[in-house]
């Protein structure tokens, strides 16, 4: 190679399955996470579940053993659609995006972020046979306790939060910014031109020029935000800004 020229990584791999390949790149296509695709940062693999179906019918679903309502996905039409997406000697996760699934956190999207890339399963139906979530090894995540029509949404979730943690995607002083705000602490409010919107002035304190009183005035407004809105955060985050002020 000649000296001076840009390495090129390898990008980082992600490959979907889902019934609905229609629903990718969706908002994926557009704006920081198309131009890094543009820029082979990272890749998008679709895989439409239902060319695996090999019965007459193409059936993908069954009814529930033991009754009850909705279908079930077939484990093994699904067994074949993982086993001939998953390259020989990948490293790389196999996600099943499902409600019953471990919360997502920004600390294991940064593992993700991290490693090859990842495969998403989407699910449909009422889930999955569960035999074949545990004859591959395959983690189980959800995006939040509240109910989808399916996995995708939840795969464009995941893969949009890892793609920003490429290196090169996010711009350095933005990422920086963020990292100072990975202490479990929600965010300052914002705020910019005209100083007077609708009969409210911008605190003056943001006028001032005085970056100590800004910082301290930011951090209060901070511990006031998440203590009102995320409880669950402040009991870690508070006792951490207690002993900060301590030092
Ligand atoms: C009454 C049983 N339902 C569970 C709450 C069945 C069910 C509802 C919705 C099964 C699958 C779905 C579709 N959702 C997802 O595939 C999904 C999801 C979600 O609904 N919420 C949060 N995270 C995720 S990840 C995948």
């Amino acid at each position: 190679m000649m000296s001076g020229e840009a390495i090129q990584p390898k990008p980082w791999l992600t490959t979907v399955l889902t019934l609905y390949p229609e629903m990718f790149p969706g908002p994926l296509g557009i704006a920081l996470a198309e131009r890094a695709r543009e820029r082979s940062i990272w890749s998008l693999d679709c895989v439409n579940i239902r060319q695996y179906a090999h019965d007459k019918h193409h059936s993908i679903d069954d009814e529930p053993y033991g009754g009850g309502p909705g279908m079930v996905m077939r484990p093994d039409v699904l067994a074949a659609a993982i086993d001939s997406s998953i390259a020989a000697g990948a490293h790389r996760p196999i996600i099943y995006l499902t409600p019953r699934g471990t919360p997502l956190t920004q600390s294991r999207v940064r593992e993700i972020a991290s490693g090859e890339g990842v495969t998403l399963i989407c699910g449909r139906f009422e889930g999955v046979d569960e035999r074949v979530l545990t004859s591959r090894d395959i983690e189980q995540l959800s995006i939040g306790d509240y109910v989808l029509s399916g996995g995708e949404i939840a795969a464009l979730a995941v893969i949009d939060a890892c793609v920003r943690l490429l290196p090169g995607v996010v711009g350095a002083a933005e990422s920086l910014h963020e990292e100072s705000f990975e202490q479990g602490l929600l965010e300052y409010p914002h705020y910019t031109r005209p100083r007077s919107f609708e009969g409210k002035d911008v605190p003056a304190v943001l006028l001032s020029g005085n970056h100590e009183r800004i910082r301290s005035w930011r951090r209060a407004q901070a511990e006031k935000i998440t203590r009102e809105r995320r409880a669950d955060l402040w009991v870690d985050a508070g006792a951490e800004c207690a002993n900060q002020r301590a030092k």
